[in-house]
């Protein structure tokens, strides 16, 4: 059985093809997707994977933060061999983050499935909910209350814009479970996922064999000011809370291009209140992302915040309030999984490198319960969080060719 298992492969055709399937819920005219978390075309995407895996005779569990959890028995009761990602998007996301890496595990499970092989760990694929943190604050916090970052009660009660609570939208769309939302015993776990930058596609590489995750730090900024009238105001009588933003933004723009090139600051969102264009907006608020891979790195980041804060306070005469939101510190990866990605890789003759992960995870908090590794494959232009993301499917196949014979050698057969 060694043998044939060694030379076993994915069916690419299948797996793009459910790959375009899935991008058709929440396709915008962009050509990307708009699959935010627990909406009605998040919903959907679920529906669909959960049909997918049902017709491969999984088992489907979901648990009260609405993880789904589709399980192929294995030939003895051992703790599964565990992948996945998730279905929802970014706004003007695209057709491969996230998607790639549940389809990818369903694949693999087709393709164990069609060739009648029992592994004997069970293999289960997980669909983690609001990995994006875009519509719900913060990310990843599906995987995170399973692992116990978060209590379910913090998770359930996050809102979105409209006020509207992640425990509501679960019940809406019919995917708040009854399993208790807390990490069971697990024998490995793998993620695939492009790689949303452009390290690969540079150095024309298929496969990266990813060591860790950087860290990441959210904040919201708070800038007060005076409310007052456009018009009859003079420049210099206004406590104006977007020339505090403009000159924390510039300054802190400076520090981070000096400090390293590893470093990187986001302001994604921004709103203005009461957001009328002739009034002198009374607050202004900010929602900051900060990332660096070691941990001093980010600290130093986040010490520059501070102290920035404070001069520019003093050069405008605005209050700014600094409240953290999240903190995502740098995590390591498993060796033992890394070393079976990099067996795999090397089985299979793909080029590859070893990478830390620009972007944010599941497996972050994965890793904290249970022993995990990613693999990467490259994205066009190394864009992602964009409607325009794309990637070969000849790429995401070699990546799901990985993915199989990583679980294989974690799993036994
Ligand atoms: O923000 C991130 O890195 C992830 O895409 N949620
Ligand atoms: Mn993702
Ligand atoms: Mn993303
Ligand atoms: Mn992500």
């Amino acid at each position: 059985m060694e043998n044939t298992v060694e030379h076993l492969r994915v069916d690419g055709a299948r797996l793009w093809e459910s790959l375009m399937e899935m991008a058709q819920i929440g396709a915008t005219p962009a050509g990307g997707c708009n699959r935010q978390a627990l909406t009605d075309e998040d919903r959907q995407g679920r529906d669909l994977f959960a049909r997918w895996c049902g017709e491969i005779g999984c088992e489907i569990r979901m648990d009260k933060m609405g993880n789904i959890f589709a399980r192929r028995a294995g030939s003895e009761e051992l703790p599964p061999v565990m992948t996945g990602s998730h279905l929802d998007t970014q706004p003007t996301g695209g057709k491969f983050d996230g998607v790639y890496g549940v389809l990818a595990g369903l694949e693999v499970l087709r393709t164990l499935e069609q060739n009648q092989i029992k592994t004997r760990a069970p293999l289960e694929v997980v669909v983690w909910t609001n990995e994006e943190g875009a519509r719900f604050s913060p990310a990843m916090i599906g995987s995170g209350v399973w692992a116990g970052e978060f209590s379910l009660e913090y998770g359930h009660t996050r809102t979105d814009k409209a006020g509207r609570t992640i425990g509501a939208e679960l019940q809406r769309i019919g995917y708040l479970g009854d399993m208790p939302a807390e990490a069971q015993p697990v024998t490995a776990a793998f993620e695939a996922h492009i790689e949303q930058g452009p390290i690969l596609e540079k150095q024309e590489q298929v496969i990266g064999v990813v060591t860790g995750v950087q860290g990441i730090r959210w904040y919201d900024v708070t800038f007060h000011g005076t409310p007052c009238h456009a018009g009859p105001t003079p420049m210099e009588d206004r406590r104006d809370p977007v020339q505090a933003l403009s000159l924390l933004c510039e300054k802190l723009y400076a520090q981070v291009k000096a400090f390293s090139v590893d470093a990187r600051m986001t302001c994604g969102d921004l709103r203005a209140e009461p957001g009328s264009r002739n009034t002198v907006p009374e607050k202004v608020v900010l929602a900051l992302d900060l990332r660096h891979p070691q941990p001093e790195g980010l600290e130093h980041l986040h010490q520059s915040l501070q102290q920035l804060v404070k001069e520019v306070e003093r050069a405008t005469g605005t209050r700014i309030e600094v409240r953290e939101e999240w903190h995502s510190p740098p995590v390591a990866f498993n060796e033992d999984c890394i070393a079976a990605v990099d067996r795999a890789v090397r089985a299979l003759g793909y080029s590859h490198r070893k990478m830390v992960s620009g972007a944010g995870h599941d497996s972050v908090y994965v890793s904290r319960v249970a022993p995990v590794s990613m693999i990467f494959v490259p994205c066009a232009g190394g864009l992602s969080h964009n409607e325009a993301e794309s990637a070969e499917a000849r790429h995401l196949e070699a990546g799901c060719n990985v993915l199989l014979q990583a679980m294989l050698d974690r799993a036994g057969v």
